[in-house]
């Protein structure tokens, strides 16, 4: 038994070894605490939607109802998949009309902590995300295997506003973050929304579903960061978390750290064992008044009601985890041979501006990279901008291989990377031999994506 807190698809499989699973996409009206009531749309009635299991080697087919009241797709986020599956509307597919249905089906590739959403403007924002696990025979065994999706309430106003570069929103990173420590230069905020609301797999603390595990489980957490602006830094108070899989991909080795440090989109599987009996927090840590609500207990069997222990929100000498930690910083970086590169610097973002850019240009007037199958790219961004940006790339996976100038020791595979602001850098390597077709290449703060910074890798 697990302590997972959202319905659960996709544990029977039919003969043919097809994992089938109806997602119905509607309007629900969602009250994660007593004083919100949220315009949202939820997959089968619940934000997020359901945690879909599947082994490596089934294939998934799913039948998908659109009854937004709009028109809408689901994007597979993290998987290889043939182009006509990637769900990005009027890019690889016509937007599913509301009323209407499509079928998904794809062989799940790679394993790992995956995740859905929906690809168009403010729906996911509003509720339409949810996670996808593709179980790895060669995983080590964990005695609990725990989904906790990261997912907030946002003011619907705020967001319009934020796209119109003239929201109010305040930086709720932790103190001793870079995040914070960027926006310490009088910058005019004008493009963070305002949350309502904080959740962990749909609910607000103290009301979000606790985790159970005796002294020396191993308890595997798959961490899901689905707030489309923030970044998540999250602490189990007084243990240390294991890192083995970054945005599914597995780690060289696992790297023991004392907090997540989680980017719009990205993903992390941390193991812990409880080294005593009580109850602790596992937090995601926010200077935000609100902050508190992103918290679950995590106890030893009867202690869930005892006052569990928490940390303050402070990464300030903190182990909290970086690429660089990961991968292992090496020399000066000398880019290798590559069959096409591309530079992008990523900028834009001033206040009461509508524009985040790449060269200076927004979608779909970006740069694309042209490439043919087989040939490897190397893709380089500068960030001119002060926020950082979680850059995606859909239907690969792209190794990091320079950050800010230094080359990684060991290339760090992942989907989704934070770009540093304030002139960071960093130089990503990955090779055409996913299905061809046209593959977006945007920033995963859903603001800065709807204000142009996304372009796309095109090969036949
Ligand atoms: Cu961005």
């Amino acid at each position: 038994m697990s302590a997972v807190a959202l319905p659960r698809l996709g544990a029977a499989a039919s003969a043919a070894d097809v994992v089938d699973v109806t997602l119905t996409a509607a309007p629900l009206s969602f009250r994660p605490t007593a004083s919100v009531t949220f315009a949202g749309l939820a997959y089968n009635g619940n934000i997020p939607g359901p945690v879909l299991r599947v082994r490596r080697g089934q294939r998934l087919r799913v039948r998908y109802v659109n009854r937004t009241g709009e028109p809408s797709t689901i994007h597979w986020h993290g998987m290889i998949l043939p182009n006509a599956m990637d769900g990005v509307p009027d890019v690889t597919q016509p937007a599913v009309r509301s009323g209407g249905t499509f079928v998904y089906e794809f062989a799940p590739e790679p394993a790992g902590t995956r995740w859905y959403h929906s690809h168009s403007e403010m729906q996911a924002v509003r509720g339409l995300v949810g996670a996808i696990v593709v179980e790895d025979p060669h995983d080590e065994p964990a005695d609990r295997d725990v989904v906790v999706v990261f997912h907030d309430v946002p003011n619907m106003r705020s967001v319009e506003r934020a796209m119109h570069g003239t929201s109010s929103g305040a930086m709720i990173d932790p103190l001793g973050s870079p995040e914070l420590a960027a926006m310490k230069r009088g910058d005019k905020m004008g493009d963070e929304p305002n949350y309502v609301a904080h959740c962990i797999n749909g609910a607000a603390y103290p009301k979000t579903k606790s985790i159970i595990a005796k002294v020396g489980e191993r308890v595997r957490l798959r961490v899901l960061n689905a707030n489309l602006t923030q970044t998540r830094y999250v602490r189990l108070a007084g243990h240390t978390l294991r890192v083995t899989h970054s945005d599914g991909n597995r780690l060289p080795q696992a790297v023991g750290v004392d907090a997540l440090r989680v980017g719009a989109g990205e993903r992390y599987d941390a193991w812990f064992e409880l080294t005593k009996p009580g109850a602790f927090l596992l937090q995601g840590l926010s200077t935000d008044p609100l902050g508190f609500e992103q918290a679950l207990v995590v106890a030893t069997p009867g202690m869930e009601r005892t006052s569990p222990l928490s940390v303050s929100a402070t990464v300030d000498g903190v182990r909290y985890f970086t690429y660089e930690l990961a991968g292992g910083l090496g020399g000066k970086f000398v880019a290798p041979h590559a069959d096409v590169t591309q530079h992008y610097e990523l900028g834009g973002g001033k206040y009461g501006s509508a524009r985040w850019t790449m060269n200076d240009k927004i979608w779909p007037n970006t740069t694309k990279i042209r490439m043919r199958r087989g040939q490897r790219a190397l893709v380089s961004f500068k960030n001119t901008s002060d926020m950082h940006h979680p850059m995606h790339l859909h239907g690969h996976v792209f190794e990091i291989i320079e950050i800010n100038g230094r080359a990684l020791a060991k290339p760090l595979p992942k989907d989704v990377s934070l770009v540093d602001p304030n002139g960071g850098t960093m130089t990503w390597s990955f090779d055409a031999t996913s299905p061809g077709g046209r593959w977006l290449l945007h920033c995963h703060n859903d603001v800065h994506m709807m204000d142009g910074m996304m372009t796309e890798v095109v090969y036949a």
